[in-house]
């Protein structure tokens, strides 16, 4: 079996192997021997869970920076917040947040992903220096976008989304989360394939927290190798998975008489879902705070290949060579 870019994804089943083998990146994105490591820098005054702290450019020009230095992979500028609750802000004003703070990252080098849903932003974006469109709607909010994409020729990540954020929580039913998930991602897959997006460039999202239960996120965590085939036979595509500070966590580590832990609280948590996702496959990890996450990865990818057949002897190959990167993209 070939994934999309032409490399070997298959070949472990039937062995025992207890982990897939993860999906290379899509061409024009950094490739390395381990899950990827995605720095956020939300240029917001109410994201999720960082929203205020880096809304100014050199402030987020600054932080991009630093994620950079402590090991982010790539680093994701959104200018629109996507809590839960959050109304949409006017196009020109996005522009006007992320459009100096892209350009700033990607002169210094660094791999920028655009965290928008508009189409027009992420050509702006992209023309700033942008490589990645991370587009939460999964080319659903702007119909322009699959197109966009297609034209620029750049990696898309598709992501799980059933409604903007304003009244995304009453969506959140499903009978078999998993099941439900990866066909509705399907149908988005095959959306923007026939818009002319090249399916070697798609990165599948499950969409932790948007439309999602507790539950929900969990079920999809465990789940991975399945949203990566699309929960069918077919070549594995790289997964981002996106639980950082997520409102999952908070629940999970509330107090004893129920206060839900706050965001930065959840720090812990994040490095340790980063891991269990690392090892279960996952092709990046979105996070907040990047140092531990980018430890963590090494961590389970020591894992994956003291499980994989010959992992014993592989297991023995110094630390340091994790994270050597496979190819230069
Ligand atoms: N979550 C948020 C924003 N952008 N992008 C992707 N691909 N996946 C996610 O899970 C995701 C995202 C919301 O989190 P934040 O506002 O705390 O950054």
């Amino acid at each position: 079996m070939r994934s999309h870019a032409g490399a070997p994804t298959g070949g472990a089943e039937g062995r025992g192997h207890p982990a897939q083998p993860r999906p290379p990146s899509p061409a024009g994105l950094p490739d390395q021997d381990r899950c990827l490591v995605m720095g956020v820098v939300n240029v917001t005054p109410d994201s999720f869970s960082d929203g205020g702290a880096w809304f100014g450019t050199d402030a987020a020009i600054s932080r991009g920076l630093e994620l950079a230095a402590q090991g982010a992979d790539i680093v994701d500028v959104g200018g629109e917040s996507t809590r839960p609750g959050a109304q949409r802000i006017a196009a020109d004003e996005e522009l006007r947040r992320v459009g100096p703070v892209i350009a700033g990252l990607a002169q210094a080098g660094i791999p920028v992903s655009v965290d928008t849903m508009r189409a027009e932003v992420a050509e702006f974006a992209l023309q700033a220096g942008a490589r990645l469109v991370n587009d939460v709607s999964g080319g659903l909010a702007d119909p322009h976008m699959p197109r966009l994409v297609a034209a620029a020729g750049v990696p898309y990540v598709v992501m799980h989304w059933r409604g903007q954020s304003h009244d995304m929580d009453r969506r959140a039913v499903y009978a078999d989360v998993v099941t439900e998930v990866c066909r509705e991602l399907r149908q988005r897959v095959d959306a923007v394939i026939a818009e002319g997006v090249d399916p070697a460039l798609i990165v599948l999202d499950p969409g932790l927290g948007f439309a999602k239960l507790p539950e929900h996120n969990w079920s999809l965590l465990t789940a991975l190798d399945r949203v990566s085939r699309l929960d069918g036979a077919g070549p594995a595509f790289p997964v981002l998975v996106g639980a950082s500070r997520k409102r999952f966590l908070g629940r999970l580590l509330a107090a004893p008489d129920g206060t839900v832990r706050p965001f930065s609280g959840s720090d812990d948590a994040t490095v340790a879902v980063t891991a269990l996702a690392a090892a279960g496959g996952a092709w990046c990890a979105r996070v907040h705070q990047v140092p531990a996450n980018a430890d963590a990865v090494r961590v389970a990818e020591a894992w994956r290949r003291a499980a994989s057949p010959g992992g014993q002897r592989e297991a023995a190959v110094p630390s340091s060579a994790i994270g050597t990167p496979r190819t230069t993209r």
